[in-house]
């Protein structure tokens, strides 16, 4: 067995949600009466659906009973699954596809680590769920990144000590995430935002092909 993994993120990393989370977002803050732009939903981007709701609401300077807030949940997760359902191949992110075979090649075995509830869907969507050797999302834990729970849970499925894991991840929360678990983290997006990385690419295109061979090198 090779002697490290790879933990994926889902939502900015292997496909492009966010986008559909904006608009099922933005269609609640249309029912509420506010606006809600591209730049609000950038703070979403890796927190959970609940806190999601939170910052949501503070934009609005509305506050709800937590009966109100649960249907809501639910409504905005419905409007959000029509998108969903929509999706197929074409909607994964380019290099995603080449890295999994350079990973399996090298006998690198990989898991999702994502926030997302819906991540077993997406993944069956676009044709990626067989891939993986296991998936750890919203459902499989009780702590949201920047909480390393996640992460830390991933490691468990690679059977690998958390340093000898790489988190691939596009999110402040999730980089914040990955470096408490004690995992190499690479930023995959905009390199100051993600500043607190070890590694910055824009996107997956960028991984250069002898990537892993320093990391499977050391002892
Ligand atoms: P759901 P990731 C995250 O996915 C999204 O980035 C974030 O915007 C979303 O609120 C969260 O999943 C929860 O998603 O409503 O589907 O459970 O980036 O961690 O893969
Ligand atoms: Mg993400």
């Amino acid at each position: 067995m090779s002697k490290i993994g790879v933990i994926f993120d889902l939502d900015g990393v292997i496909v492009d949600t966010a986008k559909y989370h904006f608009l099922a977002w933005k269609n609640l803050a249309d029912e509420l009466g506010f606006e809600f732009t591209e730049a609000h939903n950038e703070l979403l981007k890796g927190i959970s659906r609940v806190h999601s709701l939170e910052i949501l609401l503070n934009i609005g300077r509305i506050s709800l009973s937590e009966d109100k807030k649960q249907n809501y949940l639910t409504s905005k997760n419905e409007d959000y699954l029509n998108y969903i359902n929509k999706m197929g191949p074409e909607e994964i992110l380019p290099g995603t596809e080449k890295l999994l075979d350079t990973l399996d090649s090298l006998n690198i075995k990989y898991v999702l680590g994502s926030a997302s509830k819906n991540a077993p869907l997406i993944l069956k969507q676009v044709n990626l769920l067989e891939r993986f050797t296991d998936i750890v999302d919203g459902n499989s834990v009780s702590k949201a990144k920047p909480d390393p729970e996640v992460f830390l849970i991933g490691s468990k499925k690679l059977n690998l000590l958390p340093e000898k894991c790489i988190v691939f991840e596009d999110a402040i929360a999730g980089v914040e995430a990955a470096n408490k678990a004690n995992m190499i983290s690479v930023g995959i997006g905009d390199k100051n935002t993600l500043h607190k990385a070890n590694y910055n690419f824009n996107n997956l295109t960028e991984i250069p092909e002898n990537f892993f061979e320093e990391f499977l090198s050391k002892k």
